[in-house]
């Protein structure tokens, strides 16, 4: 058992009954019309239906607009286009789908059930027959079956960090998917089942490569291997997205400027654009990095975001193509709050883009941190079409080593409230678009984009639990308002096993999992205390961080509110003065927004240095627990991805201690307090106490600390 099947397993039902019922309800499948992608739905089904239950269904197909026979066809797949298909449902349940909903229904003609699939496209069948074969792998009763999906979002993208040599940016899971020196003429499984596990969870568009992009991905010979790719998830309902360099006007086109307003680079985007639409009908557009990082941008002309962006989308807007435009800019400015320079900089220009453009913002202000108050953006561009961007890839949290469910996450930013349009404008309704009466209007550009933690490792992800992360991105992509407690359940059942001995303590474990991380990381609102550039391991030492903690003799933590930066005040009123009062601010973000002396009270009703002594303290306790819970599963699951788990947990364990005992003798230098009495003093010997060198290498030796 290797993981690379990931939730697609179609375990074999145990359960005689529901088997039996299973074979009994399916023993035929019948679909109205042929597509590559119902070819791919019906392929889908027949696998999974033959592995769970043992029996291959019979398999028929109707052309044109012959008449179903409801007497014998137990499963059907049908488009709502045909009169007698549509007369099943009423007109709510039809209008709500739209292009890629579904509806399953238990219908009875001649007194006889059938299950009926049915959708507006060939999209939605393919996703109705992922929800069925969902439902068998968590052993649902199929017996009177009334569902209603359609995604709330219109982009579920995955971007990949991905550079044409194979490496990929933050990924830890192996190398890139795309192999570019065999492409375009072979089309590895490996692609097809990327494919089907995204169209399982509904996910539709793939930015191929690095944000930090190479111009080479928009010459000829990459375009054509980026055609093959197109064309392979073309029936599974995802689109392809490049990258675009900014100055590529200068590194390809050898023009002199790249400035967004110059008519010779306008004219090469269009002619650029119409090229890749030749080699590629059905491309999605363009992932913009600009001005950011170093990366070119119209800044570096004098112009706007808006002059950069729009001038992108008029080259794409004939095709229907779009541009995804990134906020994330800072300088690393000496004083300047790096939490309040997105904002800053796009807040003047909204209502400034294309309809075609959609700005994507990072779910907090800074970067991917394990917590960071949101990116108070949302809400604030209300005339701007805005995309929220997740970080699948766990950067900041542990690389594939530790186990941290990222659904806690999504979950905790999507509900966010951003009072923007009064209480209850949660982020997932700004994303929605549903807040401006009389916006929800069809066409309206929504999305959510996720950076993607995929490679070549045989189980995809690296870390076994990476995948609940793929699989949660996918699900929230679908439903902002979605679950994380149902989807780790659903996640855990497709992945291991329906047996609730297993299903129920591991789901609470992954649920608490995030927290855990952040207890042992940057508790109670701290961030960026990684170790600079490569981003694994404590650094509270290093400059680049020092900026973030803010610790000093008297206290820590950052004052963002009007006696500090005042990045308070990017945020609606309701929660500006809520986050400007110690006493409201949320416990987990006190450090984000306040600086706060050692002896304080904080609401934990300790002082602040005993407080975020126990934080991390309870943090490295809480990976011992997850390890004796999983060790308590043994035998519930096979013995690979068992001892391999047990494995990753073990080290997670002795990295929570690296990171409790790196910030806590840190910050011990500030505080000049001793620690709490139940806490144990940890090692000092390997730390070169006090001096912290950022370049340790990892303790090993911590087991016995
Ligand atoms: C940071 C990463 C860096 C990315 C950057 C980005 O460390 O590798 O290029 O974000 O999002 O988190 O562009």
């Amino acid at each position: 058992e290797n993981g690379y099947n990931l939730w697609l397993r179609y375990m074999p039902i145990e359960n005689g009954q529901l088997r039996q019922a299973y074979q009994h309800q399916l023993a035929s499948i019948v679909v109205c019309n042929q597509s590559p992608t119902i070819n791919a739905a019906l392929k889908e089904l027949i696998n999974g239906i033959n592995l769970m239950i043992g029996k291959v269904p019979n398999v028929s197909s109707i052309t044109g607009n012959a008449a179903i026979d409801f007497k014998t066809n137990r499963l059907v797949l049908a488009k709502l286009d045909q009169p007698a298909i549509a007369a099943q449902f009423s007109t709510v349940e039809l209008r709500q789908i739209g292009q890629e909903g579904y509806l399953i229904k238990t219908v009875r003609q001649n007194r006889v059930p059938q299950i009926l699939i049915a959708a507006n496209t060939d999209i939605g069948l393919l996703y109705g027959s992922f929800h069925l074969l969902k439902l068998m792998q968590t052993h649902q009763s199929l017996q009177a079956l009334n569902i209603q999906q359609w995604p709330r979002l219109k982009l579920r993208i995955l971007d990949h960090w991905d550079n044409l040599n194979g490496t990929v940016e933050r990924g830890y899971a192996g190398y890139s998917l795309w192999n570019w020196q065999t492409l375009p003429g072979i089309i590895q499984k490996r692609y097809i089942d990327y494919a089907r596990a995204n169209a399982s969870i509904g996910i539709n568009g793939a930015v191929l490569n690095n944000v930090n992009a190479s111009v080479k991905s928009l010459t000829k010979e990459y375009l054509i291997k980026t055609a093959a790719l197109a064309k392979a998830f073309k029936p599974y309902g995802i689109k392809v997205y490049l990258t675009a360099k900014f100055s590529a006007p200068k590194e390809l086109g050898h023009l002199k400027t790249a400035d967004p307003l110059d008519p010779a680079v306008i004219k090469w985007w269009k002619d650029k654009v119409a090229e890749i639409y030749h080699y590629i009908p059905n491309f999605g557009g363009f992932l913009v990095k600009a001005s950011s990082e170093g990366q070119p941008g119209p800044g570096d002309y004098g112009r706007t975001h808006a002059d950069g962006a729009n001038m992108m989308a008029a080259a794409l807007k004939p095709y229907g193509g779009i541009v995804m435009w990134r906020t994330f800019v800072y300088e690393n400015k000496k004083g300047a709050d790096r939490a309040k320079q997105g904002y800053d900089e796009f807040k003047p220009l909204d209502g400034k883009f294309d309809e075609n453009v959609l700005l994507q913002a990072k779910y907090g202000p800074i970067d991917f941190q394990p917590r960071e108050a949101f990116n108070p953006l949302f809400g604030a561009m209300p005339h701007t079409h805005m995309m929220m961007e997740f970080q699948i890839t766990q950067e900041y949290f542990g690389f594939a080593t530790h186990l941290v469910y990222l659904g806690s996450l999504f979950q905790e930013y999507l509900r966010k409230d951003t009072y923007q349009k009064g209480p209850g404008t949660t982020i997932a309704k700004v994303l929605e678009e549903r807040v401006n009466p009389g916006t929800d209007d069809n066409n309206r550009l929504t999305g959510i984009a996720g950076v993607a933690n995929i490679g070549t490792d045989v189980n995809w992800c690296g870390h076994p639990f990476g995948q609940a992360n793929w699989y949660a991105f996918g699900r929230f992509a679908w439903n902002p308002m979605a679950s994380a407690d149902s989807i780790a359940a659903d996640w855990l059942k497709m992945t291991f096993t329906n047996d609730p001995g297993f299903v129920n303590p591991i789901k609470k474990l992954m649920l608490g999992s995030r927290e855990v991380a952040v207890n042992y990381m940057t508790p109670l609102g701290l961030s960026h205390l990684m170790k600079f550039a490569l981003h694994y391991g404590p650094g509270p030492w290093s400059k680049s961080a020092e900026v973030y903690h803010h610790a000093d003799s008297v206290g820590i933590g950052l004052d963002r509110t009007v006696t500090g930066s005042d990045a308070v005040s990017q945020y609606a009123p309701a929660l500006a003065s809520k986050y400007s009062n110690l006493k409201t601010t949320p416990l987990n973000l006190i450090l984000w927004f306040h600086h706060i002396g050692w002896d304080q009270k904080i609401a934990t009703g300790e002082t602040m240095w005993n407080s975020l002594v126990h934080y991390y303290y309870q943090g490295v306790k809480q990976v011992a627990a997850m390890q004796q819970i999983w060790q308590s599963m043994k035998g519930k699951i096979d013995e690979d991805r068992f001892n391999y788990v047990t494995q990753l947990l073990k080290q997670q364990h002795l990295e929570a201690k690296w990171w409790r005992n790196g910030c806590v003798l840190y910050f011990q230098q500030y505080s000049k307090r001793p620690l709490p009495k139940d806490c144990k003093e940890p090692g000092k010997a390997y730390w070169n106490y006090p001096t912290f060198k950022p370049d340790l290498p990892f303790p090993y030796h911590l087991d016995d600390q």
